[in-house]
């Protein structure tokens, strides 16, 4: 069981703010994360991943700033793949790959919180499904290079194969998702778009985040 509303879930999804301590450019990662805060960000979720990635205690002491900032803003925190981290810190979700833990296993230690699964194929939709999942996170969309083992570029293929088989999960959309190029992703029946580099490499992370919005909502 969870205890949001698909209605509450689409709201939340709509600007997905996803970094860790890897993604950022000049700026600090606390900074792009408040800069991104004021800019409207829908959810954030923490992800510590990839050449470079944090460990131990020093990855621990950044997820707890990051919680700070966000509980100060009321945006959602969610932990990417590490279920410990997330029970320790009691953050408002997880997010899981496929390679991860166990959906049904990860809901049930989750039960009043959000559980968001990755999902590739329509198969692993309707699995993410029958495992509780508040939402599922579909990508690659475009070409990106901030994730090195994506899968194949797929366009708004699935979500619109999601949307033809009148499965009513909420969506995010994931991968390359620029402001430029987010409108498609919505009007293929996603709610909400998930970034990390077009927001966390930005110049200015509150003026992106305002565009990004604008363009969500339809009036970028
Ligand atoms: N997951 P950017 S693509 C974390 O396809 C992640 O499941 C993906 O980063 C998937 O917004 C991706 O910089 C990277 O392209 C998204």
């Amino acid at each position: 069981m969870t205890s949001y509303t698909k209605e509450r879930m689409k709201q939340l999804l709509k600007v997905y703010f996803i970094m860790g301590s890897n993604n950022n450019s000049t700026l600090a990662p606390e900074i792009i994360l408040e800069e991104a805060l004021k800019g409207g960000i829908s959810i954030f979720q923490f992800r510590e991943k990839g050449t470079g990635a944090l460990k131990g205690a020093a990855k621990i002491q950044l997820a707890k700033r990051m919680q700070e900032l966000c509980n100060q803003y009321h945006v959602p925190f969610i932990v990417n793949d590490d279920i410990e981290l997330a029970l320790a810190l009691d953050a408002d979700g997880v997010h899981i790959g496929q390679d991860d833990e166990n959906a049904i296993k990860v809901r049930q230690l989750f039960a009043n919180k959000l559980v968001g699964v990755s999902a590739h194929t329509i198969e692993e939709v309707k699995e993410a499904i029958e495992a509780g999942a508040d939402y599922i996170g579909i990508g690659p969309i475009y070409p990106t290079s901030t994730k090195k083992d994506a899968k194949e570029v797929q366009g708004t293929s699935l979500i619109e194969k999601v949307k033809e088989a009148n499965l009513t999960i909420p969506i995010v959309g994931i991968g390359g998702i620029t402001a430029e190029n987010a409108f498609p992703v919505i009007q293929a029946g996603a709610d909400g778009v998930a970034i990390i580099s077009e927001i966390s490499m930005a110049d200015n992370p509150y003026e992106q985040t305002k565009r990004l919005k604008k363009v969500v909502f339809g009036q970028g």
